[in-house]
């Protein structure tokens, strides 16, 4: 007979759990009783529209007034070796804290208003201002891309992004010489936001990029999804798209990029340094300290894991960015 020691990290795949499953402590420390609740409701399904009847969606992007822009000719650079996840299992499947800490927040996103949504660009540039969403989509181009998305809870998706390069987007802010980072900052607002209300939370969500990964061509300013419009849950109006690091650094629904000197401390890392860093890059190798990296599921396919991939796949792109830094937490 065989016998096989499980390794630490190596708990079944059922078990892995939420990004912020080490909060569970805190918050029943916070809260009482009702930190059993919020527990509960992270066991739900995966699938707010799963097994029995087929919910109809709405129409996400009714009424929004960049609609004449899409679809954008899809660019064939970037190819992956597998289906496109399923638009409703996208966009019923969200990781969006602001609107809760489920996965089935879609509908609680639709109270965020996106128009008007000025984006202020400052700290190290020749001129700080502040840009209006649809200004910024007739001043850029977009194009649509195909890209893996994976994240740290191990599962993934194949979505068809339209953004803008957002390469363009830094000439555009035009930032001085001596800026190393872009911090991006989410919107705060708890009225319509209630996950906002929760104060174990160091709201707005930030994240950050060195310039050189920001410049990197694969780095994209996702404006919309499947040929329209970005819907709410999946970061309406701006997102950062970042295929080759986990989901997390893909901050959503944008109202602040600064320019800066200084590494800019992230949502997570703020929450739990040890388990969630700057870098953040995929690698199948290096497990999160409380499960392993090495396969994923594909969210829409019955359960089907597959392999995760150095760079999520992406190596040929972006493995450069990363010499002389060996010595860094490259991987979390
Ligand atoms: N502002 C904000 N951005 C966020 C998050 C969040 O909670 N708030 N969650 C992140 C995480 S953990 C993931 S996996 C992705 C999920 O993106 P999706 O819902 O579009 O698939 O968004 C990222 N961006
Ligand atoms: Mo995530």
């Amino acid at each position: 007979m065989l016998i096989r020691r499980t390794r630490g990290w190596e708990i079944p795949e059922s078990q892995v759990t939420p990004e912020n499953a080490f909060l569970a402590r805190r918050r029943m420390l916070g809260a009482g009783a009702a930190g059993i609740g919020a527990l509960a409701l992270q066991g739900q399904s995966w699938f707010g529209l799963g097994g029995g009847g087929e919910q109809k969606l709405p129409d996400f992007a009714a009424g929004d007034p960049s609609l004449p822009l899409y679809p954008s000719q899809r660019s064939m650079r970037y190819r992956v070796d597998r289906d496109l996840t399923e638009e409703k299992n996208a966009v019923t499947y969200n990781n969006f804290y602001e609107f809760g800490s489920s996965k089935n927040i879609w509908q609680s996103a639709q109270k965020l208003p996106i128009r008007p949504w000025e984006i202020r660009i400052d700290g190290m540039v020749e001129q700080p201002r502040t840009v209006g969403i649809d200004d910024l989509l007739k001043a850029l181009p977009l194009e649509e891309r195909v890209y893996r998305f994976r994240c740290v809870e191990a599962w993934a998706m194949t979505v068809p992004w339209t953004g803008i390069p957002m390469r363009r987007f830094v000439e555009f802010a035009k930032p001085l010489g001596g800026a190393k980072y872009i911090r991006m900052e989410t919107f705060k607002n708890p009225e319509v936001a209630s996950g906002q209300r929760a104060s174990w939370y160091p709201w707005p969500y930030v994240e950050g990029l060195t310039i050189d990964e920001a410049t990197n061509e694969l780095a994209l300013l996702g404006t919309g999804v499947y040929g329209k419009p970005m819907p709410r849950q999946m970061g309406a109006p701006i997102r950062l798209v970042v295929p080759w690091k986990y989901g997390f650094k893909n901050i959503k629904s944008v109202v602040r990029f600064t320019f800066t000197q200084e590494r800019p401390k992230s949502f997570w890392e703020e929450l739990q340094a040890a388990e969630y860093g700057f870098w953040a890059n995929v690698n199948p190798k290096v497990p999160h300290p409380r499960w392993s990296q090495a396969t994923e599921e594909l969210i829409g396919q019955n359960g089907t894991r597959v392999p995760t991939q150095l760079f999520n796949g992406y190596a040929d792109f972006v493995a450069d960015l990363y010499t002389g830094r060996e010595s860094e937490k490259l991987w979390m």
